[in-house]
Parts: C-alpha cells; sequence; structure tokens
C-alpha cells in the first residue's frame, strides 16, 4: 500500500483530496491539526505518532523531524543497502507527501502581531519534508500547493503512480517554494537598510502580450508588499490587460500623483508627465491637465487624486486614453466609461506612504536607492527682487513637477497648471527652449523650474527673453553668481532649494 503524509496550515480543497487519495489505496498519514480535520470528514488516517513512536512535542515545534519520516522520504528505493537498513530500522517508504507551510508571510502582514508570534510562523518540519521529498522525486510525489491537487489526481494511473515528468515540476516549484519562503523570513529578520546580501522574492502576476515592443516577450513580478498607490496594488475595473509600457507609464503617474496634496490630475506620455493640473476643485484639476497640452495627452495615462464622477467620466471617455486611474468611480462615471472596449480603469489603493526603495537591473545586477521623497532642503533668496507668498507656492508646484520629469528638465507653470514640459535632453538649454516654444505667449508671466542647476547663464537668458515671472532651481554652480546678475539685471526673483533632482 503507497503512504501519503499530509501535513498543511491551508487546509482548503484537502477533503476532496484526500477522499481520491483514499480512492486510490494511500494510507494517509497525518499531523495533529491536519488529522483532526481529515478524521472528523471521516478520512482514514493515522497519527503520525504511530509511525515515528515518538509524540509531538514542544508545541508542536517538533512533530515530523524523525528519521522514521526523512528516512521514508530519502531512502532510494531499489538500491539494496537502503533497502536493508530501512528493514533494519522499521522504516517505511512515504510515496507522497502533501505539505503547505506556517503561514509566515501573512503574519507578518497582520496587525497586532508581536515578534515571538511572527517567529513561531517559521516552519521548519514542513520545509524539511518537502525537501526531502524533492531530493527524491524519481520515487516521491511532492505537494506544496493546494492549486496542484486536481493536477495530480488527473496524472495519476489506476495504482496512484503519477509520472515522473510531474514529480520533476512539483519537486523544482519545492526549492522555489523554499527559497523565497526564507528569503522573506531572512528579509524580516534584517533590520539593516542595506545588508550585505539581499534577498528579494517576487511572484508572476501577469504574463504581458510583448515587452517596451512587439518584438520583446514580457512577464510581470510582484512582490508580496501590498504599497499604496503602486500600479502592482492597483485594481482593474475594466478594459484589456494592462501592457508593459501602461504598466511603467501607470507607475511613473501614481508616482506623481501621490506627492500632490490639493485635487490633481496627472497625465503621463512615456513615463513623462504631459500636463498636471491643481485646483481647489478636481473637474478643474482635469480641465488644466487637459489644457497642459491636448496633443500629448492622446493615447496617455491619467491619474485622478478624487473620485471619478460622471461629469469627470464623460470629459474623460471622449479622448482616447490607454488608461484611467483613481480611488474610484461611481456607478455611473464606470457604467458610461465601461462602453469604451480600447480603455483600462483602475481602482488605485490608498493609503498612508511610506519608505520605498527603487530597483533598476543593470546587466547581471541591481541598483538598489532611497525613493526621491523629499523636494527641497532649504530655500534661499539670491537675488535682489524676492519673491512674493503666492509666488513662492506657484514655484514649489513647478518644482514638484519637475522632480518628476527626465532629465535634464525644464518645466514652465502658471496658475498650478504645466504650460510647458522640456523633457529629457542633453543640455539644460535645449529643454528650455523646448518648454519656451511649447508654452508659446503663455511663457509670459511663467514660473520656470530647473531640475540641477543651471552651468550657464543662458537658460536664465532665454527666460528673461520669454517673460518668465520667476525661477527656481537648486543652484551650486560655480557660475551662480552670473544667473544672479543677470535675474537682478531684469528684476526677477530666483530660488534656490538646495536639492537636486536628477531622473534618468
Ligand atoms: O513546528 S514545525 O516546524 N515542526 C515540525 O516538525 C512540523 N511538521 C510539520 N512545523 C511542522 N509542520 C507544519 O505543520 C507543516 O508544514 C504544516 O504547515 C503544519 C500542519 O500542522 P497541523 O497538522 O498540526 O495543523
Amino acid at each position: 500500500m503507497k503512504q501519503a503524509l499530509i501535513s498543511v496550515s491551508n487546509k482548503t480543497g484537502l477533503i476532496d483530496f484526500a477522499q481520491q487519495l483514499i480512492e486510490k489505496k494511500y494510507q494517509i498519514i497525518s499531523t495533529g491539526g491536519t488529522y483532526k480535520h481529515l478524521v472528523e470528514a471521516s478520512i482514514p488516517c493515522k497519527m503520525i505518532d504511530e509511525v515515528t513512536g515518538f509524540p509531538e512535542i514542544f508545541d508542536g515545534r517538533v512533530k515530523t523531524l524523525h528519521p522514521k519520516i526523512h528516512g521514508g522520504l530519502l531512502g532510494i528505493r531499489d538500491h539494496e543497502k537502503h533497502q536493508i537498513e530501512a528493514k533494519q530500522n522499521n522504516i517505511e517508504w512515504i510515496d507522497m507527501v502533501v505539505v503547505n507551510l506556517y503561514p509566515f508571510k501573512e503574519t507578518v502582514n497582520m496587525k497586532n502581531k508581536t515578534d515571538e508570534d511572527i517567529i513561531e510562523q517559521i516552519d521548519i518540519g514542513g520545509p524539511s519534508m518537502l525537501r526531502s521529498a524533492a531530493k527524491n522525486h524519481r520515487y516521491v510525489t511532492v505537494v506544496s500547493d493546494v492549486n496542484d491537487y486536481d493536477q495530480v489526481i488527473k496524472n495519476m494511473d489506476e495504482d496512484g503512480n503519477t509520472s515522473y515528468d510531474l514529480r520533476r515540476e512539483l519537486a523544482a516549484k519545492v526549492y522555489q517554494l523554499t527559497a523565497s519562503y526564507d528569503a522573506y523570513i531572512a528579509t524580516y529578520l534584517t533590520k539593516e537598510n542595506y545588508p550585505e546580501k539581499l534577498t528579494l522574492t517576487y511572484e508572476k502576476k501577469q504574463e504581458l502580450r510583448y515587452g517596451e515592443n512587439p518584438h520583446q516577450s514580457s512577464c510581470f513580478y510582484v512582490s508580496s508588499q501590498d504599497i499604496p498607490y503602486s500600479i502592482s496594488s492597483a485594481i482593474q475595473l475594466h478594459g484589456k490587460a494592462l501592457s508593459y509600457n501602461n504598466i511603467q507609464d501607470a507607475e511613473a503617474c501614481l508616482n506623481m500623483l501621490k506627492t500632490f496634496e490639493t485635487h490633481t490630475v496627472v497625465a503621463v506620455k512615456h513615463m513623462n508627465p504631459c500636463g498636471i493640473g491643481t485646483d481647489d476643485h478636481l473637474h478643474k484639476a482635469w480641465e488644466k491637465a487637459y489644457n497642459s497640452d491636448p496633443t500629448s495627452i492622446f493615447g496617455g495615462i491619467v491619474a485622478l487624486s478624487g473620485i471619478v464622477d460622471i461629469h469627470l467620466a464623460k470629459q474623460l471617455g471622449n479622448i482616447f486614453l490607454e488608461v484611467i486611474l483613481a480611488p474610484d468611480f461611481t456607478d455611473e462615471a464606470l457604467e458610461h466609461l465601461r462602453q469604451k472596449k480600447n480603455i483600462r480603469l483602475m481602482k488605485i489603493k490608498t493609503g498612508i506612504l511610506e519608505h520605498q526603495k527603487e530597483y533598476k537591473s543593470v546587466s547581471g545586477g541591481l541598483l538598489i536607492q532611497d525613493e526621491d521623497q523629499e523636494l527641497f532642503d532649504m530655500l534661499s533668496f539670491p537675488t535682489k527682487a524676492k519673491p512674493l507668498e503666492k509666488d513662492i507656492e506657484e514655484m514649489i508646484f513647478a518644482y514638484r513637477v519637475v522632480k518628476f520629469v527626465k532629465s535634464n528638465a525644464i518645466v514652465l507653470t502658471k496658475d498650478f497648471q504645466t504650460i510647458g514640459i522640456g523633457a529629457g535632453q542633453m543640455n539644460r538649454v535645449g529643454a528650455a527652449k523646448i518648454a519656451i516654444e511649447q508654452a508659446k505667449e503663455k511663457a509670459k508671466d511663467a514660473y520656470l523650474a530647473s531640475d540641477a542647476f543651471f552651468p550657464m547663464p543662458d537658460t536664465v537668458e532665454l527666460a528673461i527673453k520669454a517673460g518668465v515671472k520667476a525661477i527656481i532651481q537648486p543652484g551650486g554652480s560655480i557660475k551662480d553668481q552670473e544667473s544672479i546678475d543677470l535675474c537682478d539685471a531684469h528684476g526677477i526673483p530666483m530660488v534656490f532649494t538646495a536639492m537636486r533632482h536628477f531622473k534618468h
């Protein structure tokens, strides 16, 4: 008779599966809680201590860690010496292991759990059995996921034998599981910000149709963290699956949105903002974001800080947008927007923002840095003309926007609306030219923000010519004085932030 050892924390689907194992003539062995669960459903099984001849001790910390179990899993069935040793030690072969682990990750994510509670959820016996069985997959079937029960039963022949290919696949799955389980524990125990060894685990969330371009294949992997204002935690309410570029753009969009306090609408194209508007009313904020650049917003990604109502939905639905992200949509708004097949609607998870890290891959490595969360260090006013309180607010808005534009970046704003965005240029004055050209006559009396200092006074010169009202930039160039002198000659206030915001 074949033997299956079942020891599971997650008991979903277990009764059905065990029933089918009985039909295939398996003898079931199980641990305390699992035994109780099976017996209550009238499934015949043997208690683990009947096999080990040793009681479960230390509140279950030691229940399956016994040579009768690991011998039964690890022995090579057609090896004469192993056969003799098994007989001498009264070891019976175990043909199948069904184990899922203590919910360590879930316990960490629960509120009100003490460190002691969490440590108690480090499963030792479960991974040990899984690893033993997986090593011996030539003979042993190892089931570590409740979602595999059906597949295992379907794969069995009349005598309950599984195929070698399936056993090997299930064994690989075990080592992935135990590696990520241990990585999660290591991360929990590591207090330092940047430890010597970093153990990250991600799970595949979605196969993507293609990558940045149609000839590149791609996938979306997510960590188990539920991060507010992230695309990985957003819920899709309507539309086709997100594409690789949608995910990147949506992420950029949400990163911007989360830093603005009042009602704000952000429109993004190719990871740069193409329109941002802030106002006391969300509808007005949308109008500002849209009117910033009605050409570029076409096919863009839009994130709104508040609930989308029918009035907004009608306006949003008037143009082609790839994705709309918002904390929620009214039923009427949803109904209206759902008529559009090509739009994707995403409900953002909001919440308190925590310190995050940013990861970027390079060939053979990972670059990790703290998220650029600050805006400025200390504002200083080096020019003779000093800005008014209202001007400073506008400049801070412009500076908040420029922080999210690819370097070199220059942004022009007026009345809390972007009117010119120069992104990703190899020289700063080139970015200024683009922003001014886009703003056209609106550049007059606008506010100009630069993501890094002016190495030359040429950008200031251009700004003055265009009629810009005030300038905000980090300062710190050896030629700062030339820029200051130029502002003074034209009575223009300039503010230094002492914080650069390169974005590559
Ligand atoms: O505390 S343990 O690390 N010590 C063990 O010997 C052991 N054996 C199985 N945890 C152990 N398990 C785990 O118990 C299994 O991985 C499973 O998650 C759980 C099932 O316990 P019960 O059947 O009592 O509900």
